[in-house]
């Protein structure tokens, strides 16, 4: 076998590439003074839980002040604490709280656009000769009085809202009340950079960057993602803050591939750390119609984009790995089996995924397996992406069951339910009725449980987090893959040195039987992480159990 050459010396070595990150959506957290919305307050008082799980990063979703239009993704006042989650002090508190446990807490920078409730707003409305008008991005009516141009909002509708007080439109990408700012302007660029070292000052150890690859739009020129002044503007933001500490940034770009990915984070280009990319996301969304049409999960595509982007960034810049988020369905639910085999499959999917090369994000509650839920009022959803494009699409002819069926698959709020901490009224998350409705299954998936049974899905996700740091192959090992046309098996290697890991995933609810190639027969090794008995040696084939996933660690002879 293949021995390999890259060695971590090679790679620049930074504090974040064996981190694993949890990713706290805070409404749905914890809910500690019993309104029924998760706080800060909350959080604290789980941080023994997320330290047992071995996380040493929490990407804290928006907590900022704001009027919830998208649940703190549209932002009044990015130096002030959303009362519904607490206050200033405690959110010092947690920084301090969390650092004494070892794990240091991202903000999420929502900074393409605002609230419109945001005095940067309120004043650029005022009149066209405001100081802070070209704060955002104001456009004349055509002559006819329509918008400026045929630009979509995300959330439905129109891209543009006519403010009658000065006759003109102003540019959303989002909702209504989501004004984009206009990062041409260097004022904007001053004060967010201000607002940004400000909470560095506070300890904070980095930023999640909320769809980063748009603050370079060109709208004029009908540019809206990866615009000319993308990278430059990062370059700048980079110098202007956190370029000098030792902290974690990932921006958020659905429009990325490996050769953009690589603009953001090849280190000496000096912009971020990492990017989410989704195209392992976008393969099941229908070109046209988007997640509301879901296509059939295609592992062999699947595959061939996993191997896109390990293979892309082996040398240069940084992959994050993740199955979710606080936008996307759960995990077990959308790649695995949340029926039958929930535990296997959640098991076998952890293991894919940790096992590449990058850093890995865990979604609250994906570490105990929480699945979809599936709500059959639209009334019963909160989410403004979802009950806009409900009504925009019926409007369209779609009817109640097909939206009903995409939203049940992806709809952002299957990540929203609240955390199931135990089997008691509202799964411990609060003492009353909770701001969205919970997860019926939250009595036999909770916390409580998984931490009482020895072979739960939270010990898996343990066990990886902690092998992460015992293994620098999984940390540094470059990435090879296996069995590329297999239909039901996901398998790769990674390779360090005279150390070989293996690992193979049945993504199939059927036993396969998976003929090795010479070079793998009659291999030896130690079982690093297994969902069935551990297997320590290889023969001619595999019979693989369904979801069975296991990763064996091998070592190459010397002279090979
Ligand atoms: O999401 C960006 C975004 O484009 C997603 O909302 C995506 O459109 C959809 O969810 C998947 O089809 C970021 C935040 O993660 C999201 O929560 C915010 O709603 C959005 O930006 C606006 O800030
Ligand atoms: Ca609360």
């Amino acid at each position: 076998m293949k021995t390999h050459s890259i060695t971590p010396q090679q790679q620049d070595k930074k504090w974040w590439h064996d981190a694993v990150v949890y990713q706290i959506y805070p409404r749905s957290f914890m809910d500690e003074n019993n309104d029924g919305m998760g706080d800060l307050a909350g959080i604290i008082s789980k941080l023994d839980y997320l330290k047992k799980l071995g996380i040493n990063v929490i990407w804290l979703s928006p907590v900022f002040k704001s009027p919830m239009d998208d649940n703190g993704y549209d932002i009044s006042d990015y130096q002030a604490i959303s009362s519904e989650f607490g206050t200033l002090e405690e959110m010092d508190k947690l920084i301090a709280e969390a650092a004494k446990h070892n794990i240091s807490i991202i903000m999420d920078l929502v900074v393409n656009h605002t609230s419109d409730e945001h005095y940067w707003f309120t004043e650029s409305k005022k009149s066209i000769d405001n100081p802070y008008r070209d704060y955002y991005i104001w456009r004349k009516p055509q002559a006819d009085g329509s918008a400026p141009n045929d630009f979509h909002s995300y959330f439905g509708g129109s891209g543009w809202e006519f403010d009658a007080n000065t006759g003109e439109y102003y540019f959303h990408q989002f909702s209504k009340k989501q004004p984009d700012l206009n990062w041409d302007n260097p004022e904007v660029q001053k004060v967010v950079h201000e607002m940004m070292n400000w909470w560095l000052d506070r300890g904070i150890g980095g930023f999640r960057m909320d769809v980063i690859d748009l603050i370079g739009k060109e709208i004029d020129n009908q540019v809206m993602s990866n615009g000319p002044r993308l990278h430059p503007l990062l370059q700048e933001m980079n110098k202007a803050t956190f370029g000098d500490r030792d902290v974690l940034t990932v921006g958020e770009s659905w429009s990325a591939t490996p050769e953009i990915a690589k603009l953001y984070s090849d280190p000496a280009r000096e912009e971020l750390s990492m990017v989410f990319q989704f195209e392992h996301i976008t393969i099941t969304f229908d070109p046209v119609e988007g997640k509301w049409k879901p296509r059939a999960f295609d592992l062999v595509e699947f595959k061939q984009v996993i191997s896109k982007w390990q293979i892309g960034l082996a040398d240069c810049g940084w992959n994050s790995l993740f199955w979710n988020n606080h936008d996307l369905p759960r995990a077990v639910s959308k790649y695995g089996d949340p029926g039958r085999y929930r535990v296997q499959s959640a098991k076998m999917l952890a293991t894919a995924l940790h096992f590449l090369k990058g850093s890995p994000y865990i979604y609250q509650g994906e570490e105990i397996g929480m699945t979809n839920v599936q709500f059959d009022a639209i009334e019963d959803y909160q989410d403004i992406e979802t009950l806009n494009l409900y009504k925009e699409r019926i409007a369209e002819g779609s009817s109640h069951e097909e939206m009903m069926a995409g939203i049940h698959e992806n709809g952002r709020d299957n990540a929203r339910t609240p955390m199931h901490w135990n089997n008691t009224a509202n799964a411990g998350f609060s003492k009353t009725k909770p701001w969205l409705k919970l997860n019926p299954n939250y009595a036999e998936i909770n916390v409580e449980s998984a931490l009482n049974d020895p072979d739960s899905i939270f010990y898996h996700y343990q066990k990886l987090i902690q092998l992460r740091k015992d293994h620098e192959v999984m940390v540094y090992g470059d990435y090879s893959p296996l069995f590329e046309l297999h239909t039901q098996v996901f398998a790769y290697q990674r390779g360090l040195g005279n150390t070989q890991v293996l690992v193979i995933n049945n993504f199939s609810n059927e036993s396969v039987q998976l003929a090795l190639p010479e070079s793998l027969q009659g291999l030896k090794g130690q079982c690093l992480s297994s969902n069935y008995e551990q297997r320590t040696e290889l023969t001619d084939a595999l019979d693989l159990a369904p979801y069975e996933s296991f990763a064996l660690l091998l070592k190459c002879n010397e002279q090979e």
